[in-house]
């Protein structure tokens, strides 16, 4: 079985990708611990997304990797915290304090919702090293009060367009999946594999 390492230290994510991958014959593996994180020095998620897979695939001796970058982007905010969501509240993964900056943006700009949208940028490196990135987009609005414990980051806080009026926070993660970003982005990887197995050597 082909395996696919995850560049990825954030839990919720490797939850996500983990499940939705689970039905194809590939072996799903996280990073190794004793990996530390690369710094993300770029300016969008293509650039971030394509420094991990680039990173982690010299600790995974030929297999293939994929990396996730993704954030949320807030219309009143001028697309912030965009790239730095993970960032946001000033300590690095902190997803408590990234919220709690998010509504003290916002009620900084007295509003108590703004419309907003998910983005996720995939990166793949086959073992070949060949990269092919993939893009998804979920289209909502953001709020200033918190909805639900499921998901993770700024979940809590977003209500997609296309759901019922719960946040992602409130979906179970079957639910958030048929519409989220990373779901819309790992289909495109799915249907290109599908088309093209040889993107993953
Ligand atoms: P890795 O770089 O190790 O993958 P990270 O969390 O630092 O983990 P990013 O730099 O891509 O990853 O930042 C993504 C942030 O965007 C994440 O920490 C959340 O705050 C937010 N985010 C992304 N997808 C999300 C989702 O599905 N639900 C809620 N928040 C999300």
């Amino acid at each position: 079985m082909k395996r696919l390492y995850l560049a990825t230290s954030n839990p919720g994510k490797v939850r996500e990708i983990s499940e939705l991958l689970a039905r194809f014959d590939v072996a799903v593996l996280p990073r190794s611990s004793d990996i530390a994180a690369p710094v993300e020095t770029g300016v969008t998620l293509t650039e971030n997304a394509i420094i991990k897979a680039n990173y982690d695939f010299e600790f995974v001796e030929g297999s293939a990797v994929l990396a996730d970058d993704s954030g949320l982007f807030v219309d009143i905010l001028d697309g912030s915290p965009g790239v730095y969501s993970s960032s946001f509240g000033g300590v690095e993964g902190d997803d408590k304090r990234n919220r709690a900056a998010l509504i003290e943006g916002l009620n900084g700009v007295g509003v108590d919702f703004s419309t907003a949208r998910f983005m996720c940028l995939m990166a793949l490196k086959g073992s070949s090293g060949r990269i092919a990135t993939f893009e998804g987009v979920v289209e909502g609005k953001v709020f200033t009060f918190e909805r639900g414990t499921h998901g993770f980051g700024y979940d809590s806080m977003f209500i997609p367009d296309e759901g019922d009026g719960r946040t992602f926070g409130e979906m179970e993660s079957f639910e958030k999946s048929t519409i989220s970003h990373r779901s819309r982005a790992l289909s495109k990887l799915i249907e290109a594999i599908s088309e093209d197995p040889s993107i993953l050597s």
